[in-house]
């Protein structure tokens, strides 16, 4: 019996991931920052483009480059690095966790150093 509640639960978990990733597909965009496509922002995001970046992931088909490059200029470590600044809920300049259009993948830039640490 517990077993066939954990066989629900696992199939509930997937029919949302698959609706999640279809309804950002179907809107013709996507969200910054969500680098493996399961329609939100969080830490498996930044192993993701990790993954990618150690060469232990492909990206064929560039969504997790153009999801995950969060501030426009190529998929690098830093990618990563803003978007565990984002979770840590410093100041939110690349729009992480918004939702861009595909034709029209603004990515506004920020006009100085978004992330600079203050100094203790
Ligand atoms: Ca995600
Ligand atoms: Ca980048």
């Amino acid at each position: 019996m517990k077993k066939l509640g954990v066989m629900i639960i696992s199939a509930i978990c997937i029919m949302i991931s698959v609706s999640m990733i279809s309804s950002v597909s179907a809107a013709g965009g996507y969200i910054r920052g969500d680098a493996d496509g399961d329609g939100i922002v969080i830490i498996d995001d930044v192993t993701t483009i990790q993954m990618v970046l150690a060469e232990l992931e492909s990206d064929e088909t560039g969504i997790i480059t153009m999801c995950g490059d969060v501030d426009g200029n190529g998929l690098d470590i830093s990618d990563a690095t803003f978007i565990q600044m984002y979770l840590a809920e410093y100041e939110n300049i690349y729009h992480i966790n918004e939702f861009f259009t595909v034709t029209d993948p603004t990515k506004p830039k920020p006009t100085n150093d978004p992330y600079e640490l203050p100094l203790v």
